[in-house]
């Protein structure tokens, strides 16, 4: 087939990109990309963030996957056994809203997009292993998670409790944060309530210590993502301790936990707070008309953690009162107050005036004292005004702790509670339990079977996968598995009796925490061969959105981490290397009504441009993500059809940094696209031939083989195609023979993985034998990348004997064999092995003996 091509294309002067199709097939007959232990060679696995199957492929998931495959292909040419997989994460929401809306079964709807998405990205060329693919909503896959899920749950690392949700009372369903837009239903606008149900959940907390401490391991990760996963992780340390209250209610608690951070400030207290549902304030609600007023108008105006952030802080004083543990003379009065929060440390605090903000203000708005007991030397007398202190400094009014700096201070106050038994030094995570229940037709039905006798039964293995009834209508609101006729009703699989399936189905999260194992390896009777997943894993490189810096990630290193405790795989991080690539952007268009244009309706006049219907002039607006609510997306598809698959991916890697935004413009396809051609023309420039070196020339290839080598190490993509275009700007200039040839012919090795098809092309056009797929990737010579010669001073212990030329940057061994080798050094050496060569890197060499 090569010889073919070469025959048909030896003669044109354009590369055709309907040729881009041919080698598409070539490739997948010859299984060039499918991932085998090729014995010796290292494995590489490349991975990008799998694709929600929504309908069609945007640009994002171009640039996306184009990098990935520019690595994947670097690789393979540099002799790794590469796998670069594909598939689906194809469960989800909206699915079932297209099942809503266009009475279609969110099945075939998912899979009629998986197959348009997989066409599409077949037309971009990827080296993708595609005998690999498999989407989420597979029961082959699910089945698997499924049992994976019965593993947790047997291994102690499954809950089940109550929470509070949101829950919308017009769709009968759960909503997620989200999904609730100025406390109401996104869909119905109802007014949305806080529900208690009983969910499930993964214990992502058992781990939270150590998915803090080993992002110090992920040194091939953006800083930027290794902060925010710190911060969402949220370690503090610092003491729980007990408030005794002082006359407690009648069969109401008789204390209280708290937890603080500033330990050191307990002097500073001037009262407690206790969060609007924690049991403490229950109780008093039960007594007092009042207080449940205060907690429902609480609840009324939003209890997110961000809304309480904003939100004027507000109590209601219970008459209660708690004594202080440093001093048992003293008492705090006890409020219900709106900033704390339920779900963090124990849901109680003292309140510190002085130094917290929050307090302060509570404190102002209620009157209450706002004693100082931190303040730098000169500041002890200094009233605290609008501004709590938090600042550094030495303790006073503080009893035994006067004149401790704050981190002793601490120290101390821990150490006496834990002596006197009325507190402990404690570390808590802002991190909370994974909820993963959903109540939701479209996702990984929960393996288990609820009994009145037996309670939660997990669904025995050989009973895998709990499938999807197909059967469900879609045309009333809440959950179909729920009233599906038969689906629910089964027999427990403990005693026997009537009992029902869990309805619930999992977080499509939980789908993608494992992904990658299942790619690595997929055995038939369970999720994936220890042993052959940690030959591939853990990924060497993974790209993806930034938007899934926290949650997927984080998720993942979870559910591996949990995996290994349990003794299912040997590595606790996934993703050796991870990279977040910026988004693609578009300039926006607005008519003369105000109406978004899309770029085809449009044509630009230099800055300005026009409406091409009606001749009208046009806004043109700002730059921004592509995006359909505002018409600046430009469909892949179309540029495929028009420039070929090479222009696209060259022109995704060319103008900006990866991760940063690439602004798409039709100047920048065309410029793209005039590289594929002049490529082609410089294979023909190599197939004449020729005699005779140019040393010019060979100087700026090896250079640019030693550069595009190392951007693409550091996925530094712009950075190649510069160094790309240099070259062939030196091929083109350059006279016919040996070394244009070779600088020809070696340019299209190393754009091989960024334009694909027309580098086959030529390289069958150049009579070579097999796919440049495979061909191996060029090394620089180490001599033609030296280019200044340095002058060295050679001494003998300390004084100049000689002067050498040579080149700058030189190795260290290679300057010191030159230095012992020089005749007036072998003279006065007279034979002896000098004790001690040192080398200063191009300056001097000092021989001592
Ligand atoms: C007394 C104190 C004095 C505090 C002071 C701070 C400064 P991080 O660092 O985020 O962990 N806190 C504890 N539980 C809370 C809850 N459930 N809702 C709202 N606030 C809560 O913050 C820990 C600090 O946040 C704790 O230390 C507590 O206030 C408050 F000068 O205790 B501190
Ligand atoms: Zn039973």
């Amino acid at each position: 087939m090569a010889d073919q091509s070469r025959d048909e294309s030896r003669n044109d002067s354009r590369y055709d990109n309907a040729r881009d199709a041919r080698w598409q097939a070539r490739w997948e007959e010859a299984g060039v990309f499918r991932a085998a232990d090729e014995s010796g060679k290292p494995k590489t696995m490349i991975l990008e963030m799998f694709p929600y199957p929504s309908g069609r492929i945007h640009m994002g998931h171009v640039r996306n996957y184009t990098m990935g495959d520019v690595l994947a292909r670097a690789r393979r040419m540099q002799g790794h056994a590469v796998l670069h997989p594909m598939g689906w994460d194809a469960f989800g929401m909206p699915a079932e809203n297209a099942a809503m809306e266009r009475k279609v079964h969110p099945g075939e709807w998912t899979r009629a997009n998986i197959a348009t998405m997989r066409q599409q990205l077949k037309r971009l060329g990827l080296a993708i292993d595609w005998s690999r693919e498999f989407a989420t909503c597979d029961p082959d896959y699910y089945g698997h998670e499924q049992a994976l899920f019965i593993d947790l749950y047997e291994a102690g690392l499954v809950d089940r409790r109550d929470a509070w949700v949101n829950w919308d009372p017009v769709d009968n369903t759960v909503l997620a944060n989200e999904q609730v837009i100025d406390g109401r239903g996104w869909r119905s606008g109802a007014l949305v309530e806080r529900r208690k149900l009983t969910q499930w959940f993964l214990k992502i907390t058992a781990f939270a210590d150590e998915l803090a401490a080993d992002l110090a391991t992920l040194d091939q990760w953006p800083e930027k993502v290794r902060l925010m996963q710190e911060n969402w992780i949220g370690k503090s340390k610092g003491l729980k301790f007990r408030f005794r209250i002082e006359a407690p209610l009648p069969g109401g608690p008789d204390g209280f936990d708290v937890f603080t951070t500033r330990p050191d400030t307990l002097f500073g207290a001037s009262f407690a707070g206790i969060a609007i549902d924690h049991p403490l304030a229950v109780a008093v609600a039960e007594r007092s008309a009042e207080a449940a007023a205060f907690i429902a108008d609480c609840r009324a105006s939003g209890t997110a953690a961000e809304e309480l952030e904003t939100a004027e802080k507000k109590g209601f004083d219970t008459g209660l009162s708690v004594v202080h543990p440093l001093d048992p003379s003293r008492r705090l009065p006890v409020f219900i107050a709106n900033f704390v929060l339920m779900d963090y440390g124990t849901g109680a605090i003292f309140g510190c005036p002085a130094h917290d903000q929050r307090d302060l203000d509570f404190a102002r708005k209620y009157m209450l004292p706002v004693p100082r007991v931190v303040a730098a030397a000169g500041e002890e007398t200094l009233p605290i005004g609008d501004e709590a202190y938090t600042g550094p400094g030495k303790l006073i009014n503080s009893g035994f702790l006067d004149g401790m700096e704050v981190e002793a201070a601490k120290a101390a106050v821990i150490a006496r509670a834990e002596a006197e038994g009325w507190g402990k030094g404690t570390t808590i995570f802002r991190l909370r339990d994974w909820g993963v229940s959903r109540q939701r037709y479209w996702g990984t039905p929960i393996p288990i079977i609820h009994c009145d006798g037996c309670g939660p039964v997990p669904v025995p293995r050989a009973q895998l996968p709990v499938v999807l009834p197909e059967d469900v209508s879609f045309d009333r609101p809440g959950n179909p598995l729920d009233r599906h006729p038969t689906w629910r009703h089964v027999d427990c699989p403990s005693c026997g009796k009537p009992a029902r399936r869990e309805t619930d189905t999992l977080d499509t999260f939980v789908d993608s925490s494992w992904y990658f194992l299942r790619f690595a390896s997929q055995p038939a009777d369970r999720p994936f061969d220890r042993a052959e997943a940690e030959s591939w894993l853990p990924v060497a490189q993974y790209i993806g959105g930034v938007e899934h810096a926290i949650l997927h990630l984080l998720y993942s290193r979870f559910f591996t981490r949990a995996l290994a405790s349990i003794g299912k795989i040997g590595i606790t991080e996934p993703f050796r290397g991870l990279f977040t690539q910026g988004m693609v952007t578009h300039e926006t268009y607005k008519g003369a009504e105000g109406q978004w244009l899309e770029p085809g309706q449009i044509e630009k006049r230099g800055e300005a441009a026009i409406e091409i219907a009606t001749g009208a002039p046009v806004n043109v607006g700002r730059t921004e993500k592509m995006s359909k609510s505002k018409k600046n997306v430009v469909d892949p598809d179309s540029i495929l059809d028009r420039y070929g698959a090479d222009a696209v991916r060259w022109f995704m890697l060319s103008d900006s940094p990866p991760e940063r935004d690439l602004a798409w413009s039709m100047a920048g396809i065309e410029g793209a696209h005039r590289f594929v051609q002049r490529l082609w023309r410089i294979a023909r420039l190599a197939s004449e031939g020729g005699e005779g070196r140019d040393e010019a020339l060979d100087r700026l290839l090896h250079k640019a083989i030693d550069g595009i080598t190392q951007d693409i190490d550091r996925l530094q993509f712009n950075k190649a195609v510069a160094r790309a275009y240099e070259l062939a700007n030196a091929i083109e200039k350059a006279k016919p023979g040996a070394s244009r040839t070779e600088a020809g012919e070696t340019l299209l090795r190393l754009v091989a993985p960024m334009v694909p098809h027309v580098a086959e092309e030529a390289w069958a056009m150049l009579g070579k034998t097999g796919l440049i797929a495979d061909a191996p990737w060029p090394v620089a010579d180490p001599a033609l990348l030296v280019v200044d010669e340095v002058t060295y001073a050679i001494q003998m212990n300390g004084k100049l004997r000689d002067t050498l030329s040579l080149p700058k940057g030189l190795p260290r061994p290679d300057v010191e064999a030159a230095a012992l080798a020089s005749p007036k050094v072998q003279q006065l050496a007279a034979g002896a092995t000098p004790k001690k060569v040192i080398v200063v890197p191009d300056r001097l060499v000092n021989i001592v003996l």
